[in-house]
């Protein structure tokens, strides 16, 4: 390391220090959303770069147990996309549900919801935090986005996989999608969930498969997921940020 970007470390670590220490003592006057609030006003200019020198990004969020999930979880953003063909997978139970996996990929190709039920599954039990101030804990099964990695195995320039919903085009003719880089691609905790709470996943939250990426705010976990892509870059699709609120000025990585 040069010793230009060793100075430069050391300034960090010592700002980090002195932010740390401002948000320990405003916190324990601070409800949890006023916290949120807080943390997303001034430690969300923390890139992921100063996240990776605080937490290594291979450690696993919290886990809870039975006792600790939520009398229930509550949907949030689009609860039943208000498209055709949605409707028409739904009123099927999702049989002729195919998700698409493509890109840059070796070998693309779609799963149905039994395929991907029949990958090896993990369940977790995870807290879940939306930026709008509101947390709930609940208990997750899917597949891991990992064991379908390893199926379609990314070309070496893969950089990003990135997740298109079904939700309808707002008003401004934009769609719901989400992006994760591929270590968070690879985490033993990244599922393709297809379960809430020992049930079939509910429309309301993202029926037939919506990500869960522990690690990170409710708006990253993409719900009604339709087709998946690896790609290299994140500026030539839809606003160029990689992801519906990333586009209209949230932060890509959205760490908690
Ligand atoms: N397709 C899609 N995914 C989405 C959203 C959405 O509106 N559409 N909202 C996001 C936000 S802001 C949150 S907090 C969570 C809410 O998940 P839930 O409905 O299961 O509570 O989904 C995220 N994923
Ligand atoms: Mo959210």
């Amino acid at each position: 390391m040069s010793s230009q970007e060793n100075g430069r470390r050391r300034f960090l670590r010592r700002t980090l220090a002195a932010g740390s220490v401002l948000l320990l003592t405003g916190c324990e006057r601070l409800s949890r959303s006023e916290w949120f609030t807080r943390i997303l006003a001034s430690a969300e200019k923390l890139t992921l770069g100063t996240q990776r020198l605080l937490l290594p990004r291979k450690a696993m969020a919290q886990e809870f147990t039975e006792a600790d999930l939520s009398p229930s979880f509550r949907s949030n953003g689009t609860n039943n996309p208000d498209n055709p063909d949605y409707h028409a997978l739904a009123a099927n139970r999702f049989a002729d549900y195919r998700l698409q996996i493509g890109g840059l990929v070796a070998h693309p190709r779609a799963y149905s919801l039994d395929e991907l039920k029949a990958l090896p599954s993990r369940t977790q039990i995870t807290r879940h935090d939306c930026v709008e101030g509101w947390s709930a804990i609940g208990k997750w099964k899917g597949a891991q986005l990992s064991r379908v990695l390893e199926q379609v195995k990314p070309q070496p320039s893969a950089r990003y996989v990135v997740f298109y919903c079904a939700d309808p085009m707002d008003e401004t003719g934009m769609r719901y999608y989400e992006s994760i880089d591929m270590e968070d691609a690879w985490h033993a905790q990244t599922l393709l969930a297809y379960e809430l709470n020992d049930e079939p996943l509910p429309i309301g939250n993202g029926a037939p498969i919506r990500v869960r990426v522990e690690r990170q705010l409710g708006y990253k976990m993409a719900k009604y997921v339709m087709r998946i892509e690896l790609v290299d870059r994140l500026d030539n699709i839809a606003g160029g940020r990689g992801g519906y609120w990333e586009d209209q000025g949230y932060e890509w990585y959205a760490g908690i």
